[in-house]
């Protein structure tokens, strides 16, 4: 292929990188304006130089004329996500767009099968439709999910097998195995956090709303003149919060609740 017959070629491979980045993006951004946790922390992509294309097509005996059904790829998505637990969340989101903008080609769980290498990641190939000036065409495109910790790894092991030309000596493989286990391990712990942080903020949220009840139902009979019944429940309920008990604060709740029922005290 002459260069401009290549520009031509990968013209729809870069508009669907674009189209797609923008579309896993703003899964992040839909979460945070919502104030809630993301499961993606950031997407990359790109589109295979014009070099490597070829290298790989003659590396694995891929005719020029077959390239765009062989080569999975040419467009490459990734999706990074903090925990281990996420690229699951994000590999739903993608399966539900099944049969709508995109089409799952197949699947690669290196997660849980992770490569001898040491590699892990989660790959979906999807079949993309693109319109651009030259016309309607679909492409294959290769999504890559995966932790921070996985890409790191795979960032520098990447660097690496250029370095000494795809054959990394023996004793440097083993260390990256080594790594790769220490940044499995790393996943898990975190995960493990992540199950504490989560029931933490669940605990707090609980208490806060509790809290917030007590005190509005507090100032209702204030407000409505029962003062006795109020000045009692306010002092019972700064003892309460000092133990920072929830069950004791919930049945509390109740209580004044009873209260405000049988004086007929509502907003
Ligand atoms: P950005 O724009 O933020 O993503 P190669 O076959 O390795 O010689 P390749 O893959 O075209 O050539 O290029 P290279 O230099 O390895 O990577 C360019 C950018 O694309 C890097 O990110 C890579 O992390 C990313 N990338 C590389 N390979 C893949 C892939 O298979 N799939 C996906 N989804 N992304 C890939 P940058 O530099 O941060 O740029
Ligand atoms: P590059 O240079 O990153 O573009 P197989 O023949 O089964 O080994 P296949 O069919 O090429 O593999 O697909 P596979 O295994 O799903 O890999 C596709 C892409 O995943 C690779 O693209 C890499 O981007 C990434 N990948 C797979 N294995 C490894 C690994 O051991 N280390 C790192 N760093 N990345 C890996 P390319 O075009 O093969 O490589």
């Amino acid at each position: 292929m002459q260069f401009l017959e290549w520009r031509k070629f990968l013209i729809p491979y870069e508009r669907a990188v674009e189209e797609l980045k923008i579309k896993f993006r703003s899964i992040r951004k839909e979460y945070t304006s919502l104030g809630e946790y993301s499961p993606v922390e950031f997407v990359t992509g790109r589109v295979k130089k014009i070099s490597s294309i070829i290298e790989k097509s003659r590396k694995l005996g891929i005719p020029m004329e077959e390239i765009e059904t062989e080569m999975e790829d040419i467009a490459g998505i990734r999706i990074m996500c903090q925990f281990s637990e996420d690229i699951y969340t994000v590999v739903e989101y993608i399966r539900e767009r099944d049969g709508k903008d995109i089409e799952i080609f197949y699947e690669k769980d290196y997660v849980n099968n992770f490569k001898d290498s040491g590699y892990r990641s989660y790959h979906i190939v999807i079949w993309y439709p693109i319109y651009t000036t030259l016309g309607y065409k679909k492409i294959l495109a290769e999504i890559q999910i995966r932790t921070l910790a996985m890409n790191f790894w795979a960032t520098i092991e990447h660097s690496l097998k250029y370095k000494y030309k795809r054959n990394i000596p023996e004793h440097v493989n083993e260390r990256l195995k080594k790594a790769a286990d220490a940044a499995s391990k790393l996943d898990l712990e975190m995960s493990e956090i992540r199950h504490e942080i989560r029931q933490a903020q669940k605990m707090f949220e609980m208490k806060s709303n509790t809290v917030s009840a007590i005190i509005k139902k507090i100032q209702l009979l204030y407000r409505a003149g029962k003062n006795v019944e109020a000045t009692k429940y306010n002092e019972q309920f700064n003892q309460i919060w000092d133990t920072g008990d929830l069950i004791k604060l919930e049945s509390f709740l109740e209580e004044i609740n009873k209260c405000s029922e049988k004086y007929e005290v509502y907003e």
